[in-house]
């Protein structure tokens, strides 16, 4: 009979602990409230791929073997690098922090690692490039996250047996898992260590290991030791959130929720689809339709798309995280320079009805979106408002001031949440309701 009360006893307790959500310390909530509180972030795709000019993905979509690919490793020499102005021109278009992949799914790593020789450090350049942009960061009060891919395509230990790419180049046979993670571990354990504050770790390559993407439910081919991962950075780094492009539902130990080329809910790519969660939400996006810089990609994204975009993002209760591809010398593309200035511009200038708000439960759509702080309701308009212009807001109004020209706008109450507006200025840009 003890014995039955014992048994019973540990079953009971065991089934407590794993039915047991993951609540984030207080230090990852406050991360969470500033995360939110930012909104903004650039997004830096920069590694050999860069040379080719042909996107991150150029080793698997060409076929490059191995050898050949690793002499890009000789000819990587950003002479023209200099990480203070990459962080100056986020700042100036109003990011409040910076994403940068300190290794993509080739494996070689964009800092200074013992695990590995595939690294900047045995570049012509021969400095670490991470190091300069996490002094840069800690300079300019920006901050910094890391992205890391689980996927690697050279790794021996890597199991790309059951993986989905970079299957058209040769690989060693069965590799060592357990030595992946751990290698995976250690690497993870330097970025935590030698960079100072780092705000959120940034993974990306589960879906490699999936057989489809559209079945949320479906279990990866390996093990990818997420529990093991997770708490090894909440351990290294209280405050560092975590996040994991696997375009599922959020898994247990994760800190916000990525959307990639798609608003929170959407599908557009194909690998969507997933749960909007609670938590906080970051939608990523390109400025052409490449991460890594393509030197044939003219389809630029415009001022007013992008702004749409990160409006409609906002509206969403997501962050944007607008990417860049910079050239293999450092340098960015002026064509990218203009939009970021220009988004600057705008965002500079309304900086009070952006960061620091809320979203609003209210339908999304192509003409404005609705904002919250505090007793303010901002309205921003993606199209340019009619003179008399009809607003619907749950909401009782005290007053309207037009925030392009600092004037007071005039307004009837047509009826219960419904206000007729009168705007002077067609170029308004937003407006504020002060509840
Ligand atoms: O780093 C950037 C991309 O290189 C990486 N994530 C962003 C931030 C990325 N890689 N792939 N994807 C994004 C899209 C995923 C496409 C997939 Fe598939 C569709 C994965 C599985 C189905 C491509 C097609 C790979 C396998 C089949």
């Amino acid at each position: 009979m003890r014995k039955l009360l014992i048994t019973c006893c540990c079953i009971l307790s065991t089934i407590y602990l794993f039915s047991q959500e993951y609540k984030p310390s207080p230090a990852i909530r406050e991360s969470q409230q500033q995360f939110l509180d930012n909104k903004f972030g650039l997004f830096i795709h920069w590694g050999l791929y860069s040379i080719l000019g042909n996107g991150e993905w150029v080793r698997t979509n060409r076929s490059i073997p191995e050898k050949e690919y690793d002499r890009l490793m000789d000819q990587f020499n950003p002479y023209k690098f200099d990480a203070k102005s990459w962080v100056r021109l986020a700042k100036q278009t109003g990011m409040k922090y910076i994403t940068f992949v300190s290794r993509h799914h080739d494996g070689f790593s964009m800092f200074d690692t013992k695990y590995s020789d595939f690294n900047i450090m045995n570049t012509p350049y021969g400095k670490d490039v991470l190091k300069e942009l996490a002094i840069a960061c800690k300079e300019e009060g920006i901050k910094l996250h890391l992205y890391y891919s689980i996927l690697d395509w050279k790794h021996p230990d890597y199991h790309f047996e059951t993986g989905k790419t970079g299957k058209g180049f040769e690989r060693y046979q069965s590799g060592n898992w357990d030595n992946y993670i751990t290698f995976m571990k250690n690497q993870i354990t330097e970025l935590l260590t030698n960079y100072g504050e780092i705000g959120a770790i940034w993974l990306d390559g589960h879906w490699d290991q999936l057989d489809n993407d559209y079945n949320k439910d479906l279990k990866p081919k390996v093990d990818w030791k997420y529990e093991e991962i997770y708490s090894l950075i909440h351990k290294l780094q209280p405050s560092c959130m975590v996040a994991n492009n696997h375009h599922l539902n959020p898994l247990p130990g994760e800190d916000f929720q990525i959307f990639e080329k798609d608003l929170p809910g959407g599908n557009s790519t194909g690998f969507g689809g997933q749960k909007v969660s609670r938590l906080p939400l970051e939608m990523c996006e390109t400025m052409n339709t490449s991460w890594g810089y393509s030197i044939t990609d003219t389809a630029w994204k415009s001022v007013p798309k992008l702004k749409k975009l990160f409006l409609q993002s906002l509206a969403n209760g997501s962050n944007m995280l607008l990417n860049v591809g910079p050239l293999a010398t450092g340098e960015i593309q002026e064509q990218i320079i203009e939009r970021l200035n220009g988004l600057g511009q705008w965002i500079n200038q309304y900086a009070t009805a952006i960061y620091g708000t809320r979203a609003v439960n209210y339908p999304i759509n192509d003409e404005f979106v609705l904002l919250k702080k505090d007793s303010k309701v901002f309205v921003h308009f993606i199209e340019p408002p009619l003179k008399k212009f009809v607003l619907y807001v749950p909401y009782q109004i005290k007053t309207i001031k037009n925030l392009t020209n600092q004037k007071t706008v005039r307004f009837d109450k047509i009826e219960k949440d419904y206000y007729l507006l009168h705007i002077d200025d067609q170029e308004t840009a937003a407006l504020e309701l002060q509840l």
